[in-house]
């Protein structure tokens, strides 16, 4: 166990700390381990997981294969576990992520129940000093945010919105225990992913659900099943070179070669195109051509195609309608994955209210308001998603040179370098921070690269006597405008999305991940590591880190 002395500044016993035990921090811990760091992880939950910790309603899975959704770090490991489904469950993705805590003994270093509120810079001893909820200070040269991207829960701006007298569940909060809503009157809020998983549970409980929308989502069907033993064992034989697919890939999944274009393709061959990836199911949908987020011809083809799925699988034309997203092109709000999302509005017991037409005026400690009804419940259930990719950095007090709050300096968007630093904040990364590819990759596979490249840093900085490492303010500029670059050369900001922070009132519209690919962004970062941490500054720090054996 690695000791950390309260209240004492400058104790030298700790080289890394480290803010989340999800995915992200869970592999950070274990890397930097082996290498010698002394390395203390705080979790504000009770438990290893993060975003599988947390996200436990109904439904809750991933949309990325399981196979391709778990560690490569360790070959024994990626033997050893059996996913089960072909998009695993939140229960074995979290069972998967405690193995993983337990096999690498990780827990000894990990502080639960403990939140962190600030984490200023001291520039006389280039350490951070981070305050935990509990009032305890901890104090180390090196600072790694692995917060996550989906971790600060929102609910609707509504008058009375914490009113609600029966139960109120937030998809993103949702209670350790089974919550059982049978024979109830149950209201959902949103049509995001979660709530997209979750209805279908919902509505075979619930007596009655009422479903509030106020932007359709597209949503192409999971074909979860049962992985097939043989299936399963021909890719654990083949892991490494699948592994390697994933990191030379666009977006981290294991997919071999280059996409037509659908704007160069005849219609047949569009047809035939989607109606192959539809079949394959998922994410892979948006691989049907290269440039389907590129080219509005070739997004509205698509977008057309899924429509036309939505209305041969809702039975009353005005709700396949209603459910029919035809403002913003398709994959440019996160593309869902379902399992019978679209057929539960076949169902008596199931409701779509449109808050365009309707918006919500209140809630009220009976139901929800709209101008036009009035909605009676016993549960509510909030699936309004979250302060994406910078919520959750700014509820911490981050403060870097010249007490800089990280918050002002993201005032207008967020600014970094590599999605991985910023400039005035020195000895500070972030995991899968926006400016990388981040949400719109595999995430375990962009995780994985940050992790390795911030390990590698580390072991660098120690072992050639230097000790304070920041980007310069030049290098986040360039960074900067490459990551708006490519965003405007894509459809993505015709939508009101989470990537681009619409979806929290007030925050500014930058478009938040690295559109170059996870395959030319790990290019790049190795190249910048491989010259010398070019775009860094690099120099002594008022601090040394040693090697150790542990
Ligand atoms: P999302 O995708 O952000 O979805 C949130 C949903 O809640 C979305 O339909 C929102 O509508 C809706 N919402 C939010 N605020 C309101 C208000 N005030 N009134 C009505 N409806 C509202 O979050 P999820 O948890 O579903 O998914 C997050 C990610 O997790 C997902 O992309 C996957 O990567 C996994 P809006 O679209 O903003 O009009």
């Amino acid at each position: 166990m690695v000791s950390v002395s309260r209240d004492t500044a400058g104790d030298a016993s700790l080289d890394v700390v480290v803010v989340g035990a999800g995915f992200a921090g869970l592999y950070l811990l274990h890397r930097l381990r082996s290498l010698g760091f002394s390395v203390r992880v705080y979790e504000a939950a009770s438990g290893v997981g993060g975003t599988w910790y947390w996200n436990r309603y109904p439904g809750a899975r991933c949309d990325v294969e399981s196979v391709d959704y778990s560690y490569s770090f360790s070959p024994e490991l990626e033997q050893e576990w059996t996913w089960t489904e072909r998009y695993a469950a939140q229960p074995e993705i979290l069972a998967y992520l405690e193995h993983v805590a337990d096999r690498f003994d990780l827990r000894r270093d990990i502080q639960f129940d403990t939140r962190i509120t600030s984490c200023h810079f001291d520039e006389t001893t280039d350490r951070w000093t981070l305050l935990t909820d509990g009032g305890e200070r901890v104090v180390a040269p090196y600072c790694v945010m692995a917060t996550g991207c989906l971790s600060t829960t929102k609910l609707p701006r509504v008058p009375g919105v914490e009113s609600f007298a029966g139960p109120t569940f937030h998809t993103g909060q949702w209670p350790h225990e089974p919550v059982d809503f049978s024979g109830q009157r149950v209201g959902v809020i949103g049509t995001g992913s979660s709530a997209i998983q979750s209805i279908p549970h919902l509505a075979r409980q619930a007596a009655q659900l009422v479903i509030f929308q106020r932007t359709p989502n597209f949503s192409v069907p999971a074909w979860n099943h049962p992985l097939d033993p043989d299936y399963v064992a021909e890719v654990k034989a083949a892991y490494p070179e699948r592994r390697e697919l994933c990191r030379q890939s666009q977006a981290g999944f294991p997919i071999e070669g280059t996409p037509g274009s659908a704007s160069t393709a005849t219609e047949e061959e569009r047809a035939a195109q989607f109606g192959a990836k539809w079949q394959e199911g998922g994410l892979r949908f948006l691989g049907a051509f290269g440039d389907l987020l590129i080219d509005p011809a070739a997004n509205e083809a698509a977008s057309e195609f899924l429509r036309t799925k939505i209305r041969e699988r809702v039975e009353d034309p005005a709700i396949a309608a209603l459910l029919s997203p035809t403002d913003y092109p398709c994959g440019t709000k996160r593309l869902c994955v379902d399992t019978g999302y679209y057929e539960t509005f076949n169902r008596d017991n199931v409701t779509l209210v449109d808050l365009r037409r309707s918006p919500i005026e209140a809630i009220t400690p009976t139901g929800v308001v709209t101008t036009e009804a009035t909605y009676e419940f016993d549960a509510l259930v909030f699936a309004t998603g979250f302060d994406a990719m910078t919520g959750t950095l700014a509820n911490i007090d981050i403060r870097g040179t010249d007490d800089l709050p990280l918050i002002e300096k993201w005032h207008d968007g967020p600014r970094s370098y590599l999605g991985l630093a910023a400039s005035g904040f020195p000895n500070l990364f972030f995991i899968t921070g926006p400016g990388s590819p981040s949400v719109l990759s595999n995430m375990v596979v962009s995780i994985e690269q940050h992790v390795d490249w911030i390990a590698d840093c580390l072991d660098h900085l120690r072992r050639t006597g230097l000790g304070r490492i920041e980007a310069t303010p030049e290098a986040e500029e360039q960074w900067v405008d490459l990551v708006a670059q490519l965003a405007g050369l894509s459809l993505f900001e015709k939508a009101n999305s989470w990537y681009i922070g619409a979806n929290v009132e007030g925050k500014p519209r930058v478009f938040m991940p690295y559109l170059g690919g996870v395959n030319t962004y790990r290019a790049q970062c190795d190249e910048i590591a491989a010259n010398g941490y070019q775009g860094f500054s690099l120099r002594e720090g008022a601090h040394r880190v040693e090697a150790r054996v542990r």
